[in-house]
């Protein structure tokens, strides 16, 4: 690892901007570079304020009050729920691994308001929001991370195993990239059932540079797969930042390699990644295969509760919080459109909280898991 990198990260991201007028174009959907007098003295948001997909056929359809509505509550709903587990974490109520997904929720909400119940998705390792969006029981999600027989998994896989196939919830996954071969054989599946039937693949920056990452993109192009894969790049694999392990700026542009449509959005605004995943799955419902959309957004905390994340710059994490926090913003901003009252939002503040705090008496109400039935819950024997 390099020895000051904070320091190099800033160079890296000055350069970044500084080259940050490339532009290529992929399935007539143009890939734009931001400008750089745009920037003032923020360098390492050099591709937020890009969005490669200014198709206007998308961009002028516009959201019911009632769909605003529904995003803001999912949002609010993963904060409030990944809140919880932190501080259930931080007690030792939680058992094993936890990855929080604070600050990535506009990404899970806006992705899965764009499919039917019916679709599948295919989540992370920082799957919560992703389990939420796709309209998980919040009582069998905050079981499964207290260990016990009423969670998803009967309490016997924790955060990374919450899987839910009746809501088409294929599983989180502790494997980074382990969810790419899935969604292509789920892919598979929706092709040849027919039905128009998707897959939504979740996955961050990190994954990208696993070789699986190609090879299921790429079958999934050979094989035209009804497969939208959503790479929430949040800037960051551990401690490991995107600027030093990705070479190209935008993950986006490695779709030119599949001949798939790439967009980039911004992972802050659930309406933008609404329509961008919109567009994906009704090309992949008419048979036209996979795209790629990549999400620009940033994980609040560290990798995991107890990370500090002293590898980042603190006036990029700053940044985030203060002006790309999607709660935040999305809550002005629908008060400002006049969809919501600061009374409604109050109300469904109180609401969510509710059913959350009602969640943790759910799980630690719950009976442990029996040690009888641990082979046949673990391995099916
Ligand atoms: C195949 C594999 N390699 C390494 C790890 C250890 N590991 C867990 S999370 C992580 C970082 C993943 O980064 P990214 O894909 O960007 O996801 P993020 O944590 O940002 O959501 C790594 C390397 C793992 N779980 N699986
Ligand atoms: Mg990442």
């Amino acid at each position: 690892m390099p020895g000051n990198k904070k320091t190099i990260n800033s160079k890296i991201l000055n350069d970044i901007q500084n080259k940050n007028d490339n532009n290529i174009t992929n399935n007539n959907i143009k890939l734009n570079g931001s400008k750089t007098s745009d920037k003032k003295e923020i360098n390492y948001l050099s591709s937020m304020t890009e969005v490669i997909d200014k198709d206007k056929k998308y961009k002028e359809k516009k959201l019911t009050g009632e769909q605003k509505i529904n995003l803001l509550r999912t949002i609010i709903k993963i904060r409030r729920f990944e809140e919880k587990t932190i501080q259930l974490y931080q007690i030792a109520k939680i058992w094993g691994y936890l990855h929080p997904y604070v600050g990535e929720e506009a990404v899970a909400a806006g992705a899965c308001a764009a499919i039917d119940r019916h679709d599948y998705i295919v989540s992370t390792h920082r799957g919560h929001g992703h389990s939420i969006a796709k309209g998980a029981d919040l009582n069998r999600m905050m079981a499964e991370l207290f260990g016990k027989a009423t969670g998803y998994c009967k309490g016997r896989g924790g955060s990374m195993h919450i899987a839910d196939t009746e809501l088409g919830m294929l599983g989180a996954n502790g494997i980074v990239g382990g969810g790419l071969p899935i969604s292509v054989g789920a892919g598979f599946s929706c092709k040849m059932e027919g039905k128009g039937r998707v897959t939504l693949c979740f996955f961050s920056d990190g994954a990208t540079n696993n070789g699986v990452f190609h090879e299921s993109l790429n079958m999934a192009a050979i094989f035209k797969l009804p497969v939208i894969y959503v790479c929430e790049n949040n800037m960051y694999a551990i401690s490991m930042s995107v600027c030093e392990s990705v070479a190209c700026k935008d993950i986006a542009k490695r779709a030119v390699s599949y001949d798939i449509p790439g967009v980039i959005v911004d992972g802050s605004d659930p309406e933008e990644v609404y329509f961008a995943v919109l567009k994906a799955v009704l090309r992949a419902r008419e048979g036209l295969g996979p795209s790629l959309i990549e999400a620009k957004t940033y994980r609040f905390g560290g990798h995991h509760p107890n990370d500090p994340a002293e590898y980042r710059d603190k006036k990029e994490a700053e940044y985030y919080k203060t002006e790309k926090d999607p709660v935040k913003n999305y809550k002005a901003r629908l008060i400002d459109e006049k969809v919501v009252t600061i009374q409604a939002i109050e109300d469904m503040e109180k609401q969510i909280m509710q059913e959350v705090e009602n969640s943790v008496k759910f799980a630690e109400e719950s009976p442990e898991p029996s040690l009888e039935k641990f082979l046949e819950e673990v391995s099916g024997i």
